[in-house]
């Protein structure tokens, strides 16, 4: 079974990753157009992002990791699997920072310039609003200032390149992410490799941003602590030699951990242990 991967650029790290993540390895030192997974029936094939859609569609790889963006802007009929939580950003309509803006009736009559025109015009015309659509594959944001549009509509992350260009969001169309696409109507085998696919992504979604905690608590502060640390389940009670105390293991959202910490350290907790989580399976 093939995978299409973007071979260079934003998505193409963190999709290699995601795949290592999940025990699929490919040596990325001899990177090819086509790689062969060491442990796991299935192939890379390294692609530009823009052939991603197409390729699956028409049968050529079974699964894709692209940019939702990418999807959507060229139409394909694909199925969208999963979101993967990578490569987060917005389609937006910018405008340079000293208009005003009314809504989408500004843009009547007025130019814009985007490498993304289908999703464009399918807005426009869920607004009723017409517009001419200039397409430009590169530095879309310097086209007002260059004087070839009024507006853009482009990827924006940070925000800073608008900023640096004098331009302002108005309004956002697609947020996007890397997602996870498969072609339609697979084979029987096929299908049980993709689902084996989704449950490690699944496991490893979940894991991510996880810590193991385990710490010595007073008996007396146990039902307390349980209320702090709410697990899977339950958290793991163990008894020590000490007379009065007991282990209590649990799993945390690192954001939420020094809090957690310093509530538990409040009722009595001591030698607080956090560990990496690897993998969790539910
Ligand atoms: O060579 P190939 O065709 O494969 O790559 P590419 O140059 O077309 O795409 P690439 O590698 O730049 O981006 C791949 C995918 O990453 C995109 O399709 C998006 O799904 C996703 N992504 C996430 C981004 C960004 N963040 C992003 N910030 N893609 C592009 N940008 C650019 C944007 O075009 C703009 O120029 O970054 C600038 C804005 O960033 P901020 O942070 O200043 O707002
Ligand atoms: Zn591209």
């Amino acid at each position: 079974m093939r995978i299409a991967i973007q071979s260079k650029g934003r998505l193409n790290e963190e999709s290699l990753a995601l795949l290592n993540e999940i025990g699929i390895e490919v040596d990325s030192s001899k990177r090819k157009y086509l790689t062969k997974a060491c442990n796991f029936p299935v192939e890379l094939l390294n692609l530009r992002d823009d052939d991603i859609p197409s390729v699956v569609a028409n049968g050529s790889a079974t699964l894709g990791i692209v940019g939702l963006n990418e999807v959507e802007e060229k139409g394909c009929d694909v199925e969208i699997v999963d979101r993967l939580g990578f490569g987060a950003c917005r389609l937006c309509l910018a405008i340079p920072k000293t208009e005003i803006y009314n809504g989408p009736e500004y843009f009547r009559g007025k130019r814009i310039a985007t490498s993304y025109p289908n999703i464009l015009k399918r807005f426009l015309d869920s607004k009723g609003v017409k517009a001419e659509v200039e397409v430009i594959t590169g530095s879309v944001e310097i086209a007002p200032a260059a004087g070839i549009a009024d507006a853009i509509f482009d990827i924006v992350s940070s925000g800073s390149t608008l900023v640096a260009n004098s331009l302002k969001e108005v309004e956002t169309v697609l947020e996007s992410e890397a997602v996870l696409i498969c072609r339609k109507d697979i084979s029987v085998e096929d299908r049980q490799i993709l689902e084996e696919i989704r449950f490690r992504m699944d496991s490893a979604k979940i894991s991510r941003g996880k810590k193991y905690i385990l710490m010595n608590i007073p008996e007396a502060s146990l039902e307390e602590a349980v209320k702090i640390l709410p697990a899977m389940r339950s958290p793991t009670v163990m008894p020590l030699a000490a007379k009065g105390w007991c282990s209590l293991h649990s799993v945390v959202d690192n954001d939420k951990l020094w809090e957690k910490v310093r509530q538990l350290k409040a009722i009595g907790a001591e030698g607080i242990l956090v560990l990496n989580v690897d993998k969790i399976i539910p």
